[in-house]
């Protein structure tokens, strides 16, 4: 059998893995997540018609979402369509429910409004995992939704050939099946930066027609609390039960065996990491001011395990200098650690992190502060200016959408930094800390691709992180990744280094000083893997940072030789700036080169070495009959890096390498691109 029947075999077999397991086998973590979310704050399975119906609900919102954008505009849609037209509403995870009386929810309960969908697009237009069940109950289970009437909002990003695919698929089904779309599709594009201004005026117009469709009344919107929050007379920071950032509840004081070993054997995801120990860190660049951090997580206590091409995520928390700003706007830098209890006044809505806490700990683990602000955000704390001046100049700016932008995400303020500005500094005493939780979206784990083998170091995950400092034009301070920063202040403390200056610190320790060398991680099982017959020949396409799963495929590879395996010829393309500073794992490479022999070949693109500027798509071109000649060969192709620019790019040259050696029209040469991706031989790890 050649290659290409192999590949076209397991293309075959993929796609029926896929169809009979419902994706669960890759996706499959959606099902675990599920549970143990459910598990988590209090969440439930329950029928949702039965949900709704028990707690007076007359509306609901789904969201399917993976790094929760969709979830925080879902939430704050609900909030918003129940202050504004007094219709109780509830919000729930698509994964969390179950709708097997989904089709007669208009007859069991009387006066229903509106379903809405709030639904972000991944992969390849594929749905979150948390929205994987939703469309097998859509396809499969679902006969007739005649008497719903829904509206639907997709988030995506518009540099991604399946530009809010989810979003469409939604709308399209539904409407299938009978139901009714009110208002108009609503699209939020990412990619352009235009999400909020996108859901803002789709949202706008809904409103409108939602008032008009229902017959419903409108009132001024204002701030209706779902979670009360109280300040604890006899609780302290010293308490055993008081949540002080750990990630949940059963790490706080885990007595019973049961919780110790969930800390230690799981089952991992996005609601229970593992506390992993960093035991190695370097810097893989040579440069003063710019820095990409090499870590390596040890997993030799636990059970949890990854394999070559998933995703880590890791969970960060918020800098020193960022907390310390926040608590100070809103007057409550002298009673950080004042011990706090949240309740949930709406049995529907669950609490988004363990209670009792701290002020501190809120905004140091578990809410997003460092991110930019959103006009609605703003436009949503006009009830509580601490003074007239605030509130006219609020007012002035969050209702002018060029305004904001000039003064506000132009000079990438964040939420702390614009009420400053606003209020001139004047703390904002009258904010609840409960409109604090409920409108600022949570601290979300950040995803890197996984840079180790799961064959070379089975109990080692490493990953290759840029850290994010630019002082971009107009603006006059660094905005910074929250995790990269937090890995640099990792590597200079366990480096003693001295020199290394840092724009922001950390708490290292941790609550409790649990995080001493640690952090919390899970992982995204992925579907970018090697091909499984090692003699396959695989391209790959990778720079800057891209270049990390590539580490892990060609570790993967040695592993492979030494195992005594044949393996098939290896061409890595790979990028950057110049070969003195950013080459990272520059000595590796040569390394990896002897022990594949001559089955390993890396083509290199530096982009300031020369007057004009070399990318990795100009050496795919000088390289197109090598290219070509691999590929009929049946190799496997990946594309790792930058989505915007660098993968679309790539694809393009890939068609006109097709069309010079091939001598085909570009029609011809973009199907046969098109081909390869349905064989899944062309993959793609971008963002
Ligand atoms: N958006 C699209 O429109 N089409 C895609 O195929 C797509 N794939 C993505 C893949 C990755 C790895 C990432 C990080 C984003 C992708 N997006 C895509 C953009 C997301 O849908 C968008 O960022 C959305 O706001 C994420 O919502 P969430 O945080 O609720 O998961």
């Amino acid at each position: 059998m050649d290659p290409l029947d192999q590949s076209v075999l397991i293309a075959i077999l993929v796609a029926l893995i896929a169809y009979f397991t419902k994706g669960k086998l890759w996706g499959g973590d959606a099902t675990n997540d599920a549970i143990e979310k459910m598990g988590s704050f209090g969440g439930n399975t329950s029928d949702l018609v039965a949900t709704m119906k028990k707690n007076g609900k007359k509306a609901v919102v789904f969201y399917g979402s993976q790094t929760g954008t969709a979830e925080d505009y879902a939430l704050k849609f609900a909030k918003e369509f129940q202050s504004k037209f007094k219709v109780p509403t509830m919000t729930a995870d698509l994964a969390d429910v179950s709708f097997e009386n989904f089709e007669n929810i208009q007859k069991e309960i009387p006066d229903f409004k509106l379903a809405a969908f709030f639904m972000a697009t991944y992969g390849e237009g594929e749905p979150t995992d948390n929205a994987v069940e939703f469309f097998d109950y859509l396809e499969n289970e679902c006969e007739n939704l005649d008497s719903l009437k829904f509206v639907c909002f997709g988030l995506g990003n518009s540099t991604y050939e399946f530009y809010n695919a989810i979003g469409k698929k939604t709308a399209s089904k539904l409407a299938e099946k009978g139901a009714e779309l009110v208002g108009e599709l609503g699209l939020g594009d990412d990619g352009k930066g235009t999400m909020d201004e996108d859901y803002l005026s789709w949202k706008e117009q809904l409103f409108d027609v939602v008032k008009a469709t229902f017959h419903l009344d409108e009132q001024a919107v204002k701030y209706e609390p779902s979670i009360q929050t109280t300040e604890s007379s006899d609780l302290d920071i010293s308490s055993s039960t008081v949540s002080l950032g750990e990630p949940n509840s059963s790490y706080v004081n885990p007595v019973t065996d049961e919780d110790k070993n969930s800390l230690r054997f799981g089952p991992f995801n996005h609601t229970h990491p593992y506390l992993a120990p960093i035991i190695n860190t370097k810097e893989l660049f040579n440069s003063k001011d710019r820095h990409c951090i090499h870590a390596e997580f040890d997993l030799s206590d636990t059970n949890l395990k990854y394999s070559t091409g998933d995703h880590v995520a890791i969970w960060p928390s918020n800098s020193n200098q960022k907390v310390s700003k926040f608590l100070d706007i809103l007057g409550l830098e002298k009673k950080k650690d004042q011990v706090i209890e949240l309740k949930s006044l709406d049995p529907t809505v669950h609490l988004p992190f363990p209670s009792p806490t701290t002020y501190d700990a809120v905004l140091r683990h578990y809410l997003e502060i460092s991110g930019p602000v959103s006009r609605q955000f703003v436009k949503s704390i006009s009830q509580f200016c601490p003074n007239e001046k605030t509130k006219h100049a609020l007012l002035e700016i969050s209702d002018d959408k060029d305004l904001f932008n000039k003064s506000v995400t132009n000079k990438y303020l964040n939420i702390a930094d614009c009420l400053a500005m606003l209020s001139e500094g004047e703390p904002w005493k009258d904010v609840p800390f409960s409109f604090i939780i409920e409108s600022v979206a949570k601290l979300q784990p950040r995803y890197y691709s996984i840079s180790s083998s799961s064959s070379m170091e089975k109990q080692k995950i490493h990953i290759t992180a840029v850290v994010e400092q630019e002082k971009p034009e107009g603006c006059d301070h660094y905005v910074t990744g929250v995790a990269t920063n937090l890995l640099l202040n990792i590597k200079k403390e366990q480096h003693k280094d001295k020199d290394l200056e840092l724009i922001e610190t950390y708490d290292l320790e941790g609550p409790r000083n649990k995080f001493h060398s640690k952090l919390p991680i899970h992982i995204r099982r992925s579907t970018f893997k090697l091909p499984s017959n090692p003699a396959t020949p695989v391209i790959m396409v990778g720079p800057g940072t891209g270049a990390a799963p590539f580490r892990g495929f060609i570790r993967e590879k040695v592993k492979q030789v030494e195992n005594g395996n044949k393996v098939g010829d290896i061409l890595f393309f790979f990028g950057c700036r110049n070969s003195t500073e950013d080459f990272i794992y520059k000595e590796e490479w040569t390394e990896y080169s002897k022990k594949l022999d001559s089955k390993f070949s890396m083509v290199t693109a530096f982009s300031r070495e020369t007057e004009k500027k070399v990318y990795v798509q100009d050496k795919i071109l000088e390289n197109s009959a090598r290219v070509v000649q691999l590929l009929d060969q049946g190799a496997f192709l990946y594309v790792c890096g930058d989505a915007s620019n660098m993968a679309k790019g790539v694809q393009q040259t890939l068609v006109k390498v097709y069309q010079t050696e091939k001598k085909v029209t570009e029609e011809i040469a973009t199907n046969m691109i098109k081909q390869l991706r349905v064989n899944n031989r062309y993959q793609e790890d971008v963002w």
